[in-house]
């Protein structure tokens, strides 16, 4: 099946006692059984609720691993992912990525002896000098949130090969439709579902998937035993988003390239950040790793201002000043106030993260309603 067909039917049957074409949402914690231990495949919803099971044949099919697992929020993904690692191991995570997984790194993880280096990733042979016999995993975000950075996966995943180290990326900005991590070598795919994946903004979700059998198992165990995952409704809505998965990134990408050169060529602005744009220093490589560019577009003020920047969010009125990102509606943000306030002021300035960057999520209403909005608050 190619992918525009997948999202609908991929790892999707019929349900078998009423023929439902959708698949129903379970709301049951426990299944009967027929003997002790003689069940239909379910027991128990911490284990497997057939609601989830859909949307996690769904994830393993759209992007091509073995094994989709889904969890209660993006974050509660990505707490599974390292407790597949044990004390003393050492982690390399790419420097600009989401405020709450540099918080779950460096406060929950840190005190359990895992150790953390954040660095750049925009040479990657750079990263070769980085990796010791105690390095077991390799986090990447791409393009990087809020700053739009990529990491070229294939290059990471060749460096590693034979060597005993996940290569494990957060696919939220890009989603599969943009780019298949796996195909590339990669391990593990990280989503926030709550994102582009459930699209319409009305469910917190996480999502993992699994190159391998062997690696979807263990992160299962993990899962069942830890208990973070996704409830029956928040599954359906999970799934019924990414139905239209591939018409929303299409016009998250056309609005997301308009915005980006609108802001581009406006003399307020001076930054602009969006894989699309032939002034991003990694274009070359948005076009070999990514079939489009998505809706996420970041940019500075000329004045380097917090204050214009606070004025223009102000000021909005399609765009909707929030936290998140990936919804059919556009939203506007201020990571140094919002989601990147987790990481130290002085940690955020190293990056980039200025006081005077906006970051916008751009959905998919009418590109003129959003340019027309863009352009009355940046007056
Ligand atoms: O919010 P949650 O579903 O737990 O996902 C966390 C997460 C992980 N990875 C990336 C790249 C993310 O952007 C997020 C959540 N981000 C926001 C809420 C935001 O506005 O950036």
């Amino acid at each position: 099946m190619k992918f525009n067909t997948k999202v609908i039917h991929g790892g999707q049957h019929h349900e078998s006692a009423t023929g439902s074409v959708n698949v129903p949402v379970f709301l049951t914690s426990t299944f009967a059984q027929k003997s002790p231990g003689i069940h239909s495949g379910y027991e128990y919803s911490r284990a497997a609720n057939p609601t989830r099971q859909a949307l996690e044949d769904g994830l393993a099919s759209i992007e091509n691993g073995a094994r989709g697992l889904a969890f209660g929020s993006g974050l509660a993904a990505i707490d599974a992912v390292l407790k597949l690692l044990n004390p003393g191991d050492e982690v390399i995570a790419v420097d600009d990525l989401y405020g709450g997984t540099y918080r779950m790194f460096t406060r929950l993880f840190e005190k359990y002896q895992l150790k953390f280096t954040f660095v750049n990733f925009d040479d990657v042979s750079k990263i070769a000098a980085l990796i010791n016999e105690k390095t077991k995993l390799i986090w990447l975000e791409t393009p990087t949130n809020p700053l739009m950075k990529l990491v070229d996966i294939k290059h990471v995943t060749d460096l590693v090969k034979g060597k005993n180290i996940l290569v494990a990326v957060d696919n939220t900005f890009a989603t599969p439709y943009l780019q298949r991590p796996l195909d590339l070598g990669a391990d593990i795919v990280m989503h926030s579902a709550t994102k582009y994946l459930g699209g319409h903004s009305d469910v917190v979700a996480g999502a993992l998937i699994a190159k391998t059998p062997e690696l979807g198992e263990q992160l299962h165990f993990i899962q069942f035993a830890s208990g973070g995952i996704l409830g029956p409704l928040d599954s359906y809505l999970v799934l019924r988003g990414i139905k239209t998965l591939s018409l929303r990134m299409q016009r998250h990408s056309e609005n997301g390239l308009l915005i980006a050169q609108y802001l581009e060529n406006h003399p307020a602005i001076d930054e602009v950040f969006y894989p699309g744009l032939p002034s991003h220093p990694q274009f070359e490589l948005a076009k070999r790793q990514m079939i489009d560019n998505g809706g996420m577009v970041s940019f500075k003020f000329k004045s380097g201002k917090k204050d214009d920047a606070v004025k223009f969010l102000e000021k909005l009125k399609v765009f909707t000043l929030a936290e998140s990102l990936g919804g059919v509606e556009s939203l506007a943000n201020h990571p140094a106030t919002m989601t990147h306030a987790s990481i130290p002021a002085e940690k955020r300035a190293e990056l980039g993260i200025t006081d005077d960057l906006v970051r916008l999520s751009v959905g998919i209403e009418d590109h003129q309603d959003l340019i027309a909005d863009l352009e009355k608050a940046l007056s």
